[in-house]
This record gives structure tokens, sequence and C-alpha cells, in this order.
């Protein structure tokens, strides 16, 4: 019996959430072969165990600033799939109200920060939100995700060297997918594992089987409580393999035809179905039964977002230019030193002018 068969992990919850993301990205490829999606559609099929995985090992409080795959992450800690599929059409009450057809979407109630780019430019925002958990004392952790590509670039790096000076409470998982657009791993990076780039920052870095949601789960549960005891930051780079293309309009006709069918002999759905059964833990009823509770999710969210409004076209500037009116002033009217530096201080309650013993302490290290 597998360790987290004995830890009452919920084994067929975190199975039943990698169906339905597959099913959800399904849905979406049919609606945009229909010409019903309006922009483009990055699916993750493949990725499932370590998208799912991942966020599975979160508590409450905690936050993700997952990538445009993660899809599982979101299912994961509670966007509806109502809220997806109305932002894939482009909906007016889609969460971006119609802005955006693509994951770049959150929601704090649910701990999740939206990302800004496909290429890294999140993880310093991920810095920002683990500084905070640490500077409020909270037991709280961010888990923040990026491609192979991604740690090719500026944002990675200096993301990663705050967050080890600082002893941030983050854990980054590395979705490995073999390519960044076309451009397989060997062209990005001379290194043979993407989790020795940690050993530059002097934190922890581990690699493993990424369509092996179990494994996934040990791994990122590890990074975790290292992070979350307040060791600073870890990363966990989870090897996977991207079935489809960049988009959907891309055939991806740059991976080797061996390589694409040894991947898929890898399917992680699959191997945790085989995995479920010889422990006699999903039955063909039980899988009857969650195929069925799936397909009407997936009716019922695709039902919901054609049944929305387009946006508005006369809100289309709504958001985007700042209301006419006075410029915020930064400081309190009258403070004797209306600097940035006290405003933050006296919103926050806390001295960003002053060192704290804490503050000092690691710095004597
Ligand atoms: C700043 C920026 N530069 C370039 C792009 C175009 N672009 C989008 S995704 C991508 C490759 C991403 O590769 P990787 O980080 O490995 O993630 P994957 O898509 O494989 O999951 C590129 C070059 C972009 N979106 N943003």
């Amino acid at each position: 019996m597998h360790e987290m068969q004995q830890a009452n992990v919920d084994l067929l919850q975190i199975f039943y959430l990698m169906r339905l993301t597959r099913a959800m990205e399904e849905r979406t490829r049919t609606l945009f072969l229909q010409g019903r999606v309006v922009g483009g559609v990055y699916t993750a099929q493949g990725h499932e165990a370590t998208t799912v995985g991942a966020a599975m090992t979160l508590r409450d409080g905690d936050c993700i600033v997952p990538q445009h795959r993660d899809l599982g992450m979101h299912l994961v800690r509670g966007t509806s799939p109502r809220a997806v599929m109305c932002q894939w059409l482009a909906r007016g009450n889609s969460p971006s109200l119609g802005r955006d057809g693509q994951l770049h979407i959150g929601d704090m109630h649910h701990g999740i920060v939206p990302m800004i780019s496909m290429l890294g430019e999140s993880l310093p925002v991920a810095c920002g939100v683990a500084l905070t958990m640490k500077m409020r004392k909270r037991e709280s952790i961010v888990l923040a995700s990026c491609g192979d590509g991604a740690t090719n670039t500026g944002p990675f790096h200096e993301a990663l060297n705050m967050a080890s000076v600082q002893k941030l409470p983050l854990v980054l998982v590395i979705e490995n997918n073999g390519y960044a657009y076309s451009t397989p791993g060997y062209k990005q990076f001379n290194v043979q594992q993407l989790s020795e780039r940690a050993k530059a920052y002097n934190i922890p870095g581990e690699t493993v089987d990424g369509n092996d949601v179990l494994a996934v789960i040990e791994a990122v549960s590890r990074a975790g409580e290292h992070a979350r005891a307040g060791n600073g930051p870890a990363i966990v780079e989870c090897k996977t393999f991207r079935v489809r293309g960049h988009s959907e309009a891309d055939k991806a006709d740059y991976v080797p035809k061996e390589l694409r069918e040894e991947w898929l002999k890898k399917d992680p759905i699959t191997r945790f179905e085989a995995y479920l059964e010889q422990e006699r833990l999903l039955t063909a009823r039980k899988k009857a039964q969650m195929e069925a509770r799936i397909r009407e999710i997936c009716d019922d969210a695709v039902r919901y977002a054609e049944q929305s409004p387009e946006p508005d076209v006369a809100t289309v500037t709504d958001y985007v230019f700042a209301p006419d009116g006075p410029i915020a002033i930064v400081g309190e009217p009258g403070a004797d030193n209306p600097r940035y530096i006290n405003a933050l201080d006296r919103r926050t309650g806390e001295s960003f002018t002053t060192i704290s013993q804490e503050e000092e302490a690691i710095g004597r290290r």
C-alpha cells in the first residue's frame, strides 16, 4: 500500500480532478474547432499529474501563482468550470469581463494570483505574495509554476535570488515539458536537470516524474514543508510532456514521432487509473459515475457560457484607463514627510525603514 493511501489522501478526488481537467480542455478544443472560441487555446494534456498533484498539497490560506497551462491548479483551488468556460468564450460575465480568453485569471478569495505572462514574469509577484505572508507571520506558502523556457529568463533568476535571500515561503514547480514553444530543452539550457538551478541560489531542488501524480505530491509536499517551516524556497522540477501543440494553432511537427509515442505510453491519467484499479480503489461502476458527473459539469459550463452575454462594446475602455479625477498623492495629506516609503509603513503597520531583529539575524548568517 502506498503511503499516501495510509495517510488517507483522497486518491479518487485527485483522479476525478485530473479527469475533469482533461475533459474541460477536450471540450474547449471541440468548441475551438467549431469556431466558437474567440482566442487561442493553450492546453496541457499530459500535465495533469503535475498541476493537480502540486495544488493538492496546499492548505487553506496558501496561494498559487499559476501559468497558462495550469487549469488543473485552478480547478483544485476552486475556480468554477463555468467561470473558465465563460473566460474561454470571452463572455461579458467572465472573470476578465470578456477582455481575455485565456487562463489569465485570478481570485484572491481562492488564493489564486492571476498570471502576467507566460515567461516567468509572475515569479517576482509570487515573491511579493510570499514576502507578505512572511511579514504577517502566517504559516502559509505560495506555490508558483513556470515552464522550462521561463527558467532561462531574467525574472526567474531575480525571483529565486530574492526568495533565497529573504527566505520566502515559496515553492516553485517547473513544468518541464521538453519544449518552449518549438525550442527543445537542449537548445535552451546547459544543465541535465532544471532542479540544478537551485544550487545557484543555495536552496533545495529535486526532479520528479511529473506524470506520476503520487511522486509529484510527495515532492511538492516536501518542498512545502521546507518553506512552511521558515526555511525558504524550494524548487521541484516535474518532467512531463505537452501532448498537443503550444496552442491549437501549432501542429507541433517539430516533436519527433518516437518521442511523442514514448510519452503517450506514460500518460498520467492512464497510469493513475491502472494504479487505482490495481488497488481496488476504482471500480467500473465508480468510474462510470465519475465520467457521467464530468460530462454534466462540462455540458453545464458550456451551456451557461453560451447563454451568457457578449461583452458590452460601450464598456470597452472600462478598467483600461484611470477614471478622470485628481491623481492620488502618495502619503497622507498634511504629513510632514509624504514619501512613498512612509506611506508604505503606515499602510502595512510594518516598518520598511527600520530593520527587524529577524532581518538582522538573516543578515548576520
Ligand atoms: C515576455 C514574453 N516573451 C515571449 C512570449 C511568447 N511565448 C509565449 S509562451 C513561450 C514559450 C514558453 O515556454 P515554457 O516556459 O517552456 O512554457 P510551456 O509553454 O512549454 O508550458 C513564448 C516564447 C510571451 N508570451 N511573453
